[in-house]
């Protein structure tokens, strides 16, 4: 068999047929290292790529340590300043995965520069400044979105399907918690970037509450209240470089009714000080046919309840393993069972994205754009501003 009919049958396409898309990354820590994964992976995993990231530049403000990361992740070269990198015409998307207080100048910049820009959540420190940020993209046209992978985790993915179309019937709530430990003050942190309101807007809200929120309108719809409580429990922190204390002025934990416009209500709730917990987030939806609830530390699995399930005498919440090739992203990876990771949710996201800007497709509403990154920030803002005055805040946009 000829390589051509190989290929042809195959339904693949020649290296030739794929456009290559050339990758700016800032920054090169926690985010850096997913994201320059992903770009790896996508050509073999997500195959036929529908654009082949060229991982052209990374960027840092500290020389040796971004230099590493350009021999670790292979990146064709490095920078230690955004704005030499956005003279580089390579590169045609800004990934910018650095601390909310560096998301809206440099987005800004680059979206003005034409590059499609993929933004870590969350988007801003708050609302107003993602604002700004989402006014940009839409008067430039360039493709955006904003990190929210957990939309991307197939379980998550499964779990829209079956409310869109219907399954549920009518949504009554919905139950979100995101619990991690690591700020407790048996870790002994200093007043670390997280902790620092200049630096990140806000504390768990934005870490962890973002996600949690955005997911409660990719699952459910839009948000039109929310009444919440905040709390800072440790409130004086060491100063990282060692010359003193400040005070924490971010929230150490929030939980929130809300009222979604659909008539559905909810409480989200997360916390950085829930000792146990590593990464515990759960999502519970009620609907009137039946019930859903997914653990992130169970990221490939589904606890569903039906009303009408049959036989009555075995009716309860059963477990689903998200891993059968016709559940959401499964036939890229493995045979049923073979299990996939937190990682893998953003070589979906950003496999998304690249498929978007190749063929000229919608981000929305399977991916964030900048336009929900921007909502969830309101939102946010919105909860402190519950939590400050003890009453419903209405969300306006
Ligand atoms: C916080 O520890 C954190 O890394 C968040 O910033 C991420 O968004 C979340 O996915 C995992 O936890």
């Amino acid at each position: 068999m000829g390589e051509q009919s190989f290929t042809a049958m195959a339904g693949a396409k020649a290296e030739g047929e794929v456009p290559h898309l050339g990758i700016g990354m800032l920054g090169y820590a926690f985010m850096g290292k997913a994201h320059s994964n992903a770009f790896t992976k996508i050509p073999y995993i997500m195959y036929p790529p529908p654009a082949i990231p060229d991982l052209v530049a990374i960027c840092g403000r500290n020389q040796e340590a971004v230099a590493e990361a350009a021999r670790r992740y292979g990146y064709q070269r490095y920078y230690t300043d955004w704005r030499e990198m956005l003279k580089d015409d390579d590169i045609q998307i800004f990934d910018n995965g650095t601390p909310p207080d560096m998301h809206a100048e440099p987005s800004i910049a680059f979206a003005r520069a034409g590059k499609h820009i993929l933004c870590e959540k969350p988007m801003a420190r708050n609302g107003e400044e993602a604002g700004r940020m989402r006014d940009e993209v839409e008067k430039t046209g360039v493709k955006n979105m904003i990190g929210f992978n957990y939309r991307f985790v197939p379980a998550i993915r499964q779990m829209r399907e079956l409310i869109q179309s219907g399954a549920l019937g009518r949504i009554y709530h919905y139950r979100a918690i995101y619990l991690q430990e690591w700020v407790m003050p048996h870790y002994n942190l200093p007043l670390i970037w997280r902790l620092d309101k200049e630096v990140a807007g806000n504390g768990v809200l934005g870490c962890l509450g973002a996600h949690i929120i955005d997911l409660g309108r990719y699952l459910v719809g839009e948000i039109g209240s929310v009444a919440a409580t905040t709390r800072t429990f440790v409130t004086e922190r060491d100063l990282p470089d060692g010359s003193g204390k400040a005070k924490v002025e971010v929230d150490d934990a929030f939980a929130t009714v809300v009222e979604f416009e659909n008539g559905a209500i909810g409480t989200i709730e997360a916390t950085r000080f829930g000792a146990g917990r590593k990464n515990h987030q759960v999502l519970e939806v009620n609907g009137e046919k039946g019930s859903i609830c997914f653990d992130l530390e169970r990221l490939n699995e589904l606890q569903v309840f039906w009303v009408d399930d049959e036989p009555k005498e075995t009716q309860g919440f059963h477990n689903v393993l998200v891993t059968e090739g016709y559940h959401p992203w499964i036939e890229n990876w493995w045979p049923h069972g073979h299990i996939i990771g937190w990682e893998h949710s953003f070589v979906h996201e950003i496999t998304h994205f690249l498929d978007c800007i190749a063929n000229d497709k919608d981000v929305a509403p399977l991916g964030a754009t900048f336009e929900d990154g921007y909502r969830t920030a309101v939102i946010c803002d919105a909860i402190l501003e519950s939590a400050a005055a003890r009453k419903h805040i209405d969300i306006k946009y």
